[in-house]
């Protein structure tokens, strides 16, 4: 009612009111002598903020009453990247907020310069969880994130002056505080770990943390629904400082567990090369889980429902790939230890509320934990992994009995069982209390996929073709069980920010251009009416001012933070995203400089044909992904020689820009007019920003991979570069390399040769990385991701390119098109599958 009481202004004298405010009255710790432009930017953040609360409050009580079903979305990453003018795009008042700025005389753009991206995540996954939230709050849908909050999230990366090569910061975005956050000292649950078992199932935990909540609100666009990302920060128990320690000066043992507190929250992915490096990480996953279902189910307590059974008629619960499966377990222990339930009832609820979604079938990053950690750390959900283990694997053998031989079903269970390496390989199958001879045996793990497949009520791929290979491949054991559980969910992303706000000069022709309404901001189907279009001279005209605009802040951009100059008439061609072997920044690498040497052997006449072009990187390699490092250094090495070689002068420049993240993407992916999707087929799960870049009037190059396919499916074949094997082949060429049979083309042999003479960098330096594409055979060498195999069919596509752009007015047409056509990459229809799908929610509008 207090609150009420308030009336918080809409309007840009009263918003003005507002800012000022917050300064006056010491909300933000601006200082009178020193006020610069990131105090103004808190404050106008915090105006914002009045008003996101405002309407956070509405849903949040409309959702109390309504007591409709919920779901909840639990992700180890966000990638939210800055808030300013997403939420006052989103709350429509963007135009109010200018003014107000303007009459206090601050600009709204260069304010938002302020801002520090939210970067609680690596990629693709985190920066999906992002476009989800706010398609959820859009659609007016009772769903919430769940995420970490951690201190320097990933890592800020910079480019070393002397080496080129990639060096890692932390990324302080929390140091002058986060006005977009509501902490909520009163919501906090206690985390427990380690410990031991006493009697048959009493967990006696041996350390505990507590995780403390807060709640960045997310406004969807055209309605007052407002949910909630919910973040979760560790802090320690006060009753465990032990205060007589700390006077004894012996601050190591007083301090541990605010030291555990603190190491929790550092960063995301911490290194786990070594046992403490694992605890760590279980231990931020166990937290996440276990914080969010305390919470999840004490708002169901709340919300007056009663009956555990049906618990899945009012929950669902997402787990964003295997990062947060101990959300299964624990809600088992919750609902065995806590609140009373057998166990057999508990599985039942536990199948029919979680589901799990997979990114990726790179081997590596399907999850498996070490059983002996896992026992140590989690010594209750281990028993009741276990359990589930041993239960599924009688139900399996009872499904088949008849249907399979004894050598059919050992294999059988050897692939889907949650514990690896544990049961011994008797015929029929392993047996509970089976155990490998220790001297033999390969280490035992609990693999997370495995327990995802089982408990999961859905499992999911991302695009079709990711889909197919989940069911065909990755998990085909689990379809011959559970074919019912397998969907496909083609990845989306919001057009709100990846276009409406970071290119509003293509926005405002686009409005104009479908019957000047921007109905196309939400129902992305509008969009079409471009088509008709496509081809008139004047629409033309229109597109093509708007791109230049947006080339010209890009080249800006660059220049500021490059230094480099790129011409702004040349093509500007973009690969970003993370640096990865599969991606094959290296296949895009090496068609710059066979371009490079291509154009320095041309004539003064043929050179002036050429196609200029501006090659932009971006993208941060992992820590301690060594050879992802040695590729950044091969674009930066390939860029200090081609970007000062006179004979080339504009018509090539290499650029890596550093630290790629939520804001460098809003300013490079709106300048594209050929951005690179080349990964091996078979390899992306699906991609995202193929699908921002297509929304921005960018062509794509790609092979047939992930979402690439439905994307040339939509724009036409003609509107696509397609190169490259297929996804069918790749093993076949996999097989012909380890038999000695592949021969490289000559152009690509030649270029290798011509980086290992020392043409770039020092001589020497990319021997590793050229190994990589040598040999025949082994994981991360014999050139497994096939850069040498597509080589000739990318370059020779790369000539495509040229000619297509050439012909400006049919490059032009199909930039038109691809805009025209990416209706369906829209997160609004991705999350309305979830919805309707696998989480069985409804819109809940705040009237
Ligand atoms: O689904 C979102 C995104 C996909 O678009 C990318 O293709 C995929 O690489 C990415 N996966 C990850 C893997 N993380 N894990 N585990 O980020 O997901």
């Amino acid at each position: 009612e207090a609150e009420k009481a308030v009336v918080i202004p809409k309007d840009a004298d009263g918003i003005k009111k507002s800012i000022q405010r917050q300064i006056a009255t010491g909300t933000i710790p601006a200082i009178p002598t020193y006020f610069d432009n990131e105090d103004m930017y808190q404050a106008t953040a915090q105006a914002a903020r009045e008003q996101l609360v405002e309407r956070w409050n509405d849903t949040y009580e409309h959702f109390h009453k309504e007591n409709p079903k919920q779901a909840y979305y639990i992700s180890m990453e966000f990638l939210q990247g800055r808030a300013l003018t997403n939420a006052i795009g989103n709350m429509k008042l963007t135009g109010e907020y200018s003014d107000a700025l303007r009459s206090l005389g601050y600009s709204l753009e260069s304010l938002a310069e302020e801002e520090k991206n939210m970067g609680l995540g690596n990629g693709g996954l985190g920066r999906l969880a992002a476009c989800f939230l706010d398609s959820i709050a859009t659609l007016s849908l009772p769903a919430w994130g769940y995420g970490m909050r951690y201190k320097y999230g990933l890592f800020k990366q910079g480019i070393d002056q002397t080496t080129g090569q990639q060096k890692e910061y932390a990324d302080d975005w929390l140091v002058r505080g986060n006005p977009w956050e509501i902490p909520r000292p009163q919501i906090s649950y206690p985390i427990s770990f380690y410990g031991k078992i006493e009697g048959d199932s009493k967990w006696v935990p041996g350390q505990q943390v507590a995780a403390v909540a807060y709640d960045t609100p997310i406004p969807g666009y055209n309605t007052k629904n407002c949910i909630s990302l919910r973040l979760w920060d560790a802090q320690p128990i006060v009753k465990d400082f032990n205060l007589t320690a700390f006077n004894d000066s012996d601050y190591k043992a007083a301090m541990g567990p605010t030291n555990l507190a603190q190491q929790m929250m550092a960063v995301l992915y911490p290194g786990d090369a070594t046992k403490e490096g694992k605890a760590l990480r279980l231990s931020q996953q166990y937290m996440l889980c276990s914080a969010s279902v305390q919470d999840i189910l004490a708002r169901w307590k709340e919300r007056g429902n009663t009956d555990w059974e049906k618990l899945p008629e009012k929950v669902c619960v997402q787990m964003n790939d295997t990062h947060p499966t101990l959300a299964a377990p624990e809600l088992m222990r919750l609902l065995i230890d806590e609140e009373g339930l057998t166990w057999e009832k508990s599985w039942e609820i536990t199948k029919k509320t979680v589901a799990y979604t997979n990114h990726t079938v790179m081997p590596e990053a399907l999850e498996k934990w070490p059983l002996d950690l896992m026992e140590e750390l989690l010594p209750r959900h281990m028993q009741i992994i276990r359990q589930i283990d041993q239960k599924f694997m009688n139900d399996v053998k009872e499904a088949f009995k008849g249907k399979k031989d004894d050598k059919e079903m050992a294999a059988f269970l050897k692939a889907t069982t949650i514990l690896e390496n544990v049961y011994a390989d008797s015929v029929g199958g392993p047996k509970m209390g089976d155990t490998m001879e220790k001297a033999e045996a390969p280490p035992a793990t609990v693999r997370m996929a495995n327990l995802c497949c089982i408990a999961g009520l859905s499992i999911n791929g991302v695009a079709q073709i990711h889909s197919d290979i989940v069911k065909a491949f990755t998990f085909k054991e689990f379809a011959e069980i559970y074919g019912y559980k397998f969907q496909n969910k083609t990845n989306g992303v919001t057009p709100r920010r990846w276009l409406a706000f970071c290119n509003p000069e293509l926005s405002k022709v686009i409005t104009k251009w479908v019957g000047n309404t921007d109905a196309w901001i939400t129902d992305t189907e509008v969009l079409r009416k471009l088509m008709d279009n496509a081809k008139n001279p004047e629409l033309q005209k229109e597109w093509k001012e708007a791109k230049l605009a947006r080339k010209q802040i890009c080249k800006d951009y660059i220049k500021k933070t490059t230094g480099i100059d790129v011409p702004i008439n040349a093509m500007f061609d973009i690969q970003v995203k993370r640096i990865h072997e599969y991606k094959r920044q290296l296949l895009n690498i090496l068609g710059i400089i066979y371009r490079y040497r291509q154009i320095k052997a041309m004539s003064k006449e043929e050179r002036a044909k050429v196609v200029p072009r501006v090659c932009v990187f971006g993208g941060k390699a992992y820590a301690t992904y060594i050879q992802a490092k040695r590729i950044v250094r091969l674009v930066t090495a390939v860029g200090e020689v081609v970007n000062n070689d006179p004979e080339i002068g504009d018509l090539m420049k290499v650029v890596f820009v550093p630290d790629y993240n939520v804001s460098v993407a809003e300013t490079l992916i709106p300048a594209s007019e050929l951005s690179q999707h080349i990964s091996t087929a078979g390899t992306e799960a699906s991609g995202t920003s193929n699908m921002k870049f297509q929304m921005n009037g960018c062509l794509i190059i790609g092979t047939l991979d992930g979402a690439n396919v439905e994307i040339r499916e939509c724009v036409g074949d003609d509107h696509f570069f397609l190169f490259g094997i297929t996804e069918d082949e790749v093993e076949p060429a996999r097989e012909e390399r380890a038999a000695g049979k592949f021969v490289a083309p000559k152009t690509f042999l030649d270029t290798i040769e011509y980086v290992r003479s020392g043409a770039f960098g020092k001589k020497g330096e990319f021997e590793e990385l050229l190994g990589s594409l040598e040999g025949n055979s082994g994981f991360g060498q014999g050139d497994y991701f096939l850069v040498g195999k597509d080589f000739q069919s990318y370059i020779e596509c790369q000539d495509e390119v040229d000619e297509a752009y050439r012909n400006q007015e049919g490059w032009t047409e199909s930039s038109i098109l691809s805009t025209a056509t990416s209706g369906k990459f829209n997160s609004d229809r991705t999350i309305d599958q979830y919805a309707k799908e696998i989480w069985d929610i409804k819109p809940c509008v705040v009237p």
